[in-house]
């Protein structure tokens, strides 16, 4: 269906918005001596909102989420997955903008997520303990209350099919050893403080985000790996509309146009309706207007 043959590529698995692929000749492009191993990472148009992968695809998505990730692996002093290696396959042209050509690692099973405001299942979690991932937090906060510092939620990632479950950072260190979970937690908060300070210098709040992180198989060390501070994978609030304190203004930066455009046009129930040319217009204007804004360009 969506996820299409690529010559020169075997695709493994997609999920909801993204397709990953291994070279089809596997062998041949081992790159001797290390045999490194390659995994195309393609980002594709769909978007996906209440769980459902949606009609018509956002033509152009794809490839801004790709340029967001790419520019922000560039800012970042964290050695990642990307491989710029002409003894790699060669990328087809028709997913070149929005693909990753990337080294194959061996992937720890924790969403790195840093939160910098409490919200979304995090805020569920405070609102019933008082805590998150084992974290006390003071009483009192609201829905969407910014964090002075940031706090480290990893999840368990469960094998396909099951949901990912929150974990104390203890439970984390049962999971990967206590130095490899230490070292994705300060890696982590790390990045996010600097991603943070970046976006609030462009009028956009970064409420929170995930990391992915995996083990250079010949070197053993820490590669940040994934998409990094997408919008799918992290949540942007709009600095002034949250500043205003309205009722959006925990507004998603890009999504939200579908998201009520949904609630007003789908009773949840079944198969979401098809978006009409208006919303996907509009929808692709601001994923364009995230990428210029947090990249300056
Ligand atoms: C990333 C994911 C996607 C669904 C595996 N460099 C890497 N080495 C090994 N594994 C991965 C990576 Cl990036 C890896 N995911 C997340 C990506 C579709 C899930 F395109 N899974």
């Amino acid at each position: 269906m969506s996820a299409p043959q690529l010559a020169g590529w075997r695709h493994v698995y997609s999920g909801k918005v993204r397709d990953l692929y291994v070279p089809a000749d596997e062998a041949a492009h081992d790159a001797e001596p290390t045999g490194e191993k390659y995994l195309l990472v393609v980002a594709s148009d769909r978007i996906s909102a209440f769980d459902h992968v949606l009609e018509p695809p956002i033509a152009g998505k794809g490839a801004l989420l790709t340029a967001l990730s790419r520019w922000w692996f560039e800012q970042l002093d964290v050695p990642n997955h990307l491989v710029d290696d002409p003894s790699a396959p060669p990328v087809p042209e028709s997913v070149a903008d929005r693909s990753m050509l990337t080294r194959r690692l061996e992937m720890h099973p924790i969403e790195c997520v840093v939160r910098g405001a409490l919200t979304g299942s995090g805020f569920a979690e405070y609102r019933e303990t008082g805590a998150v991932c084992g974290i006390e937090l003071p009483a009192g906060l609201s829905d969407g209350d910014l964090l002075d510092e940031p706090i480290y939620t990893p999840a368990y990632k469960a094998p396909l099919g099951e949901h990912d479950e929150n974990i104390s950072f203890e439970r984390s260190a049962e999971l990967v050893g206590a130095e490899t979970a230490a070292a994705l937690r300060d890696t982590s908060l790390a990045i996010f403080i600097r991603a943070r300070e970046l976006a609030a210098e462009r009028g956009v709040i970064l409420a929170d985000t995930k990391f992915e992180f995996g083990r250079d198989p010949v070197a053993g060390s820490l590669v940040l790996a994934d998409e990094v501070l997408t919008s799918d994978s992290s949540r942007y609030w709009d600095a002034s509309v949250y500043a205003a304190g309205g009722p959006d203004r925990l507004a998603s930066f890009d999504k939200q146009i579908v998201r009520d455009w949904l609630s007003a046009n789908w009773d949840k129930q079944g198969t979401p309706p098809a978006l009409p040319p208006q919303i996907v217009e509009r929808t692709l204007a601001r994923y364009a207007e995230l990428y210029a804004r947090i990249t300056g360009s």
